[in-house]
């Protein structure tokens, strides 16, 4: 057996936060009387988690309703399938995290890891006699003499005062693991619960693992792998370990045996990766079935409008929108999913619209069109919506250009803030209002920067006579017109490729009427060499 120390290098500092309970917590701060009760949250017919005190009744986590209520009669169940304040909270926390480290990594909503490396270093400098806080993990007093001893005490001081700041900042309790790397932490978090820390010095890590009662509870090793496993009869944590490592290359592959294997001696060299915003913003919602079209419209819309509220607090500017079905075949009786997406207009998101919903529906049912064919029968299981693509500014753009020239104006006359919001919540760039949302802690001067930006630019292009104060949301390089039966206000704000199928689609159905309408003329491409020539 390998020692771990020998191998593995103590250097860093991780902290693992789990939060408590976590729905049942945010349920409890929104309605402080369910604290006194027991709780679950109910998801479906399925408790998907509950407070301590329904715990108390045997009451777990996925459990089905009907189960749980004959646990603990008196089970009061709160609907958490809007996962909206839990989002939100969700972000509160690692935004806290990010006070003491740039390095904090998400994992899903209630998770994060912390690399409080630089953090615990320069505390080593200030010397002074230590003690850990919270428990230890391990039987072993021994303790390795690379210097890591003194800094992972020195982490447990951190993890508690980070954990006292989620508490008084955000009425959370949470429970932290801490070790010299993420698979330690996260496993020594879990073994006092709820509201306390561990902590795991590398002397203990093997203890840790050969603790573990099955390979599933080694994260990394998800449910394939395990299975994978299972079959060439490695079953334990110390199976894997003794496992010839040939055999486990012939079974994993190459690069995985390695990863498992380090993991069962409780080596991970992973690092924390900061998680940046999401990459989409999506919803899904699982139904019976559906097979009209007017109950798709329904669930679609409901759908969107959660999705604007979610889209809204990102801040981000949405430039692809996706949808999901889930279709349920009757004959094969398999579900399967199809997704279709297209490009929005930006300046949707950008500027207070009316019928914004509407307009975007419209996308949304066209999308619709292209995975279902409504003359036949259909039954959906599931639909779902998601932004897939945010706006970045182009560097190097006529964008980028105006927005440098437009902020080294602005800095001079900002005199009150928030008539520099209103100003910017109406204005017609999209492009501004993107680089201003893609940091993603900006600093308070860069963000008055930002705003101002954003103000000068709405005066600038309201009074737009030069080419160079041109709004470059209209540099449209080709439009299409739109066919007589659309409604025009809706037709205008749909994506290019939309406006142009539907426009082949009305050719193809009445060619004639084309050619001979005088009111539809063949449309004179609009490019940027028109709009010079014109302005000139
Ligand atoms: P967990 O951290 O697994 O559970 P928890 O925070 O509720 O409880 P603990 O004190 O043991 O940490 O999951 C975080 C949240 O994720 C949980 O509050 C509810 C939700 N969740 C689901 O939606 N589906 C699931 O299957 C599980 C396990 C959790
Ligand atoms: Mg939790």
């Amino acid at each position: 057996m390998m020692s771990t120390s020998e191998l593995d290098d103590h250097s860093r500092c991780i902290i693992h936060i789990d939060i408590d309970c976590f729905y049942a917590q945010v349920e409890m701060n929104k309605e402080p009387k369910l604290r006194s009760v027991p709780l679950g949250i109910q998801q479906k017919n399925i408790v998907v988690t509950s407070n301590y005190k329904a715990r108390e009744f045997g009451i777990k986590k996925c459990m089905l309703i009907a189960e749980a209520r004959k646990l603990c009669p008196d089970l009061v169940l709160a609907n958490g399938e809007d996962l909206h304040d839990y989002r939100q909270t969700s972000y509160q926390v690692t935004n806290l995290l990010q006070r003491y480290s740039a390095l904090v990594e998400r994992l899903g909503l209630d998770e994060n890891f912390i690399d409080v490396t630089t953090l615990v270093n320069e505390k080593v400098k200030q010397g002074g006699d230590l003690s850990v806080v919270g428990n230890v993990f391990g039987e072993s007093s021994e303790r390795c003499d690379c210097g890591c001893t003194r800094r992972l005490t020195l982490c447990t001081l951190v993890a508690q005062e980070i954990r006292d700041l989620i508490k008084s900042e955000l009425n959370l309790t949470t429970c932290a693991g801490v070790a010299h790397n993420k698979l330690l932490a996260k496993l020594a978090g879990s073994r006092h619960k709820p509201n306390q820390q561990t902590v795991v010095f590398p002397n203990s890590a093997l203890e840790l693992m050969l603790s573990l009662s099955s390979l599933m509870s080694i994260p990394g090793i998800g449910r394939a792998m395990f299975e994978q496993l299972h079959k060439s009869d490695i079953k334990t944590v110390e199976d894997l370990q003794n496992t010839d490592f040939k055999k486990l290359e012939t079974v994993t592959g190459s690069d995985k045996a390695h990863f498992i294997y380090n993991l069962s001696y409780g080596i991970d060299k992973t690092p924390v990766k900061p998680s940046g915003k999401p990459q989409s913003i999506g919803l899904e919602d699982a139904c019976k079935s559906i097979s009209v079209e007017t109950e798709v419209k329904k669930k679609l819309e409901q759908l969107l409008h959660r999705l604007l509220v979610l889209v809204t607090e990102d801040g981000r500017v949405p430039k692809t929108i996706k949808l999901t079905v889930r279709k349920f075949d009757k004959d094969s009786k398999i579900s399967h999913r199809e997704t279709r997406q297209c490009n929005v207009n930006p300046s949707l998101f950008t500027s207070n619209q009316p019928n914004k919903d509407a307009k975007i529906m419209a996308t949304v049912m066209h999308l619709f069109s292209r995975i279902i064919d409504p003359k036949k029968p259909y039954h959906i299981t599931l639909l779902g919506l998601s932004f897939t693509k945010f706006q970045e500014l182009p560097r190097n753009s006529i964008a980028s250009f105006l927005r440098k020239d437009l902020e080294v104006q602005s800095v001079i006359s900002i005199e009150n803030q928030s008539a520099v919001e209103d100003a910017s919540s109406s204005a017609p760039s999209t492009s501004n209002v993107a680089v201003e949302v893609e940091s993603p802690t900006p600093s308070p001067k860069k963000l008055k920067l930002s705003l101002v930006s954003k103000k000068r630019c709405f005066r600038e292009y309201e009074d737009c006579e030069s080419p160079s104060k041109l709004k470059v949301a209209e540099l449209c390089l080709d439009s299409v017109p739109c066919p007589p039966d659309a409604d025009k206000d809706v037709f205008k704000e749909l994506p290019w490729e939309v406006q142009k199928e539907l426009w082949d689609d009305y050719k193809r159905k009445r060619p004639s009427e084309i050619f001979c309408s005088s009111q539809v003329k063949k449309s004179k491409p609009n490019t940027l060499l028109n709009y010079f020539i014109r302005n000139n």
